[in-house]
């Protein structure tokens, strides 16, 4: 390729990442709509917090690379899926499920693909619900169909991934066994701990429940 063809294509590709940044803006309105109306009928929020981050061009550029995916707009549009990111963190497993339906649910909101890591971890421990789905973006004029990838998890297990990220690239990927075994000791330990609170909760909830009736 000339220069000024991948100049062009760095321009193409700016107002292309402006498209999943709206795509964010209206997820994430869905979620804090969904949130404020649970908490106004309920006396706790499913959703702890929630971020977002947009794929930066360098990892968009690199990621492309990595799968072999063609130098043009429309092949980045299809075979990248989560340059539009958004992360829901819950306090219990069940809150994770509940986000995920009422999301997927929506009838703008196509659902393309779920991992369920949190019914089958990664074999290094990390869990976590991802869904691929796309949403309307509402241009002046066109409407596109935009990817956005949402993982929404527990706070135990955010905590773990957000640790074990740090550790692999601290390692630049090369983690020693040890390290590695011990992080998997934690997963469980975090799996361990999404299930006693769940059980606490229930507790809480059925002395509640006794003493109301
Ligand atoms: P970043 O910086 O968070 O964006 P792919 O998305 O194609 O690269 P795959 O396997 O098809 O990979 O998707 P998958 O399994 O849904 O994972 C995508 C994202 O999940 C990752 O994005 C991470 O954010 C997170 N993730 C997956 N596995 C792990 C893990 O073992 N540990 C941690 N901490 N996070 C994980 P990126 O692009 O790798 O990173």
């Amino acid at each position: 390729p000339t220069v000024d063809s991948l100049r062009d294509l760095q321009q193409q590709l700016t107002r292309f990442r402006l498209n999943y940044k709206f795509a964010i803006d209206a997820t994430l309105t869905k979620i804090t709509i969904l949130r404020e109306e649970f908490e106004l009928t309920h006396d706790y929020g499913p959703i702890e917090h929630v971020n977002s981050r947009l794929k930066s061009m360098e990892s968009l550029l690199q990621k492309a690379v990595r799968i072999g995916c063609p130098p043009d707009i429309d092949s980045i549009r299809d075979q990248i899926r989560d340059i539009a990111g958004i992360r829901v963190t819950c306090a219990f497993v069940s809150d994770a499920y509940w986000v995920a339906e009422m999301l997927t649910s929506q009838p703008d909101v196509t659902l393309i693909e779920v991992k369920d890591y949190i019914v089958a971890p990664k074999p290094n421990g990390y869990q976590s619900l991802h869904l691929i789905v796309q949403v309307p973006v509402y241009l002046s004029d066109r409407t596109e169909m935009t990817y956005v990838e949402i993982q929404i998890r527990t706070i135990a297990m955010d905590f773990w991934a957000s640790l074990e990220h740090k550790i692999y690239y601290k390692f630049n990927k090369a983690v020693p066994q040890r390290l590695l075994e011990e992080l998997k000791q934690a997963a469980d330990a975090a799996t361990e701990l999404d299930r006693t609170m769940a059980r606490l909760r229930d507790e809480v909830a059925a002395i509640e429940s006794a003493a109301g009736s």
